[in-house]
């Protein structure tokens, strides 16, 4: 976190909330009287502008189910919230933005600190869901989508089980205290943008579990939950700005507010079970047809996304509205869309996909929103799965042209080719393994995408044997130069 800016405002806090300026939305509840219900691993700004946003609603109707955040490696959150007894705004940006203060994180644990206390969390009867944000990389999956036990992190868990340091290995410890104590499972429900985000996480767990206790595993296997979710809302980074515009609007310092977008969207497969929270109640959208929304959402948002991050800091924009106001990339986002993800997509019931990608690039153009394309940039060699190439894969099995799917992947190698050669960092687990990559790169299409395609945890050995795709890949790398 950057200091905090020197400010005279009173800092929010319990007693000091109230006082917020009229017009903010204060929490509709008694927070003394909320008991923790959920326990969520990785409280980054998506979970506390959105799944915290949800719970804050819900807690209006029904105290149980106030948050444990626990985040698994830094102590930034815990540092920034606990001398605001966890309260924090929310900017809902929109042509007249709302300042929301949220109250439904009522707990914020740094687990590297002090397990005993994320145990007793997971473990304790109240706690009946465990939601997720923690990014991609976070899952600890391998290429072919199973659990990764080459993993450093998964590689120290299933040596200390009892100690964990992974997502994976606190779940499966939370849940190891509960079956030893005959309670029920907790929900797992995965809230980052990876397709069959909770299949693979239940298969994750249960592998991992499998190498502790196979009753263990088999009791996850059987009584587990674990729903896949599609979660969208365009969440840009915390900046001074909005610090600054904060504390203007609410007469109240807030060492870290949080800004998204006014629409927010939560889809989640209806197997929650009797005794989880009422979602419904506050606007999340329970169905069996997960799998339709979630991959029009990769596809079309988050494929696009990527696409409009690496091809625009190549052209030199530095937020996605100034990405879409350059004619050729908004041409490209719209024909990508239009043109490739939409033949691979099937609708869930009651969308017009369409309709969804205009709605998409509208959102995109929203003039109130500042979203750094070099935010959307981290993390490409785990994004880029997910979001281009399933797409990609499918395209080229039904015989179509995936000249324009190549592109984003092209953009990237020059992406990650560029900040190489200038010595910049690139925020990527893989990035010591694309500096030596790019470091053998000479600009030469042929050899230069042939060395990017040794990167096997990326390009499944398949496809980057593909003549078409290479041959697609080629051709906008070298269109890129
Ligand atoms: C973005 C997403 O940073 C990124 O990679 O594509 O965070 C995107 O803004 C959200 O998924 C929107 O719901």
């Amino acid at each position: 976190m950057t200091a905090l800016p020197v400010s005279s405002a009173l800092r929010l806090r319990a007693t000091s909330c109230p006082a917020a300026l009229p017009g903010v939305t204060q929490p509709a509840y008694d927070r003394d009287r909320v008991t923790v219900g959920v326990v969520h691993l990785g409280p980054g700004a998506f979970h506390r502008a959105h799944q915290a946003y949800y719970f804050d609603q819900l807690l209006a109707k029904d105290p149980r189910w106030g948050i444990c955040a626990v985040s698994l490696k830094s102590p930034g959150v815990r540092d920034a919230l606990a001398p605001q007894d966890s309260l924090y705004t929310l900017a809902q940006l929109d042509q007249e933005t709302t300042f929301r203060i949220i109250g439904s994180i009522v707990e914020v644990l740094v687990a590297p600190e002090d397990p005993p206390a994320v145990f007793a969390r997971l473990a304790a009867p109240m706690t009946r869901m465990v939601t997720l944000t923690v990014t991609e990389k976070g899952y600890c999956l391998s290429s072919e989508g199973g659990l990764d036990e080459s993993h450093p992190d998964i590689v120290h868990d299933l040596v200390n089980p009892r100690e964990p340091i992974s997502a994976i290995g606190y779940l499966v410890e939370g849940l190891r205290r509960r079956f030893l104590v005959g309670l029920p499972p907790y929900a797992v429900v995965a809230c980052d943008n990876l397709a069959d985000n909770g299949w693979r996480l239940k298969a994750a767990v249960t592998a991992f579990a499998a190498r502790v206790d196979p009753e263990l595993a088999a009791w996850i296997e059987a009584e587990g939950r674990f729903p896949r979710t599609m979660v969208d809302s365009i969440t840009p980074a915390t900046d001074d700005a909005l610090r600054a515009r904060v504390e203007t609007a609410t007469g109240l310092h807030d060492a870290w507010p949080i800004q998204r977008e006014a629409f927010t969207q939560w889809v989640v497969e209806d197997v929650l079970g009797a005794d989880a929270p009422d979602l419904a109640s506050v606007g999340v959208t329970l169905t069996d047809d997960v799998r339709g929304f979630e991959r029009a959402k990769l596809r079309l948002l988050n494929g696009v996304h990527s696409t409009l991050a690496y091809a625009g800091i190549l052209r030199g924009h530095e937020t996605v509205f100034e990405a879409m106001s350059d004619p050729v990339l908004a041409d490209l986002a719209r024909d990508l869309m239009i043109q490739d993800i939409i033949p691979t997509l099937t609708a869930p019931r009651g969308l017009d996909l369409s309709t969804y990608a205009e709605a998409i690039l509208k959102r995109f153009r929203n003039p109130e929103i500042r979203h750094l394309l070099a935010q959307i940039a981290w993390d490409g060699s785990q994004k880029l799965p997910f979001r281009i190439l399933s797409a990609l894969t499918e395209a080229l099995e039904a015989g179509r042209s995936v000249d324009r799917l190549a592109i984003p992947l092209a953009a990237w190698m020059r992406f990650v080719r560029r900040r190489a050669a200038a010595g910049e960092k690139i925020v990527d687990p893989l990035a010591d393994k694309l500096v030596a990559v790019a470091a053998t790169c000479s600009g030469e299409a042929k050899a230069d995408v042939a060395a990017f395609l040794t990167l096997d945890a990326v390009f499944p050995p398949s496809l980057a044997a593909n003549p078409a795709f290479v041959a697609a890949l080629e051709k906008a790398y070298a269109d890129l130069a």
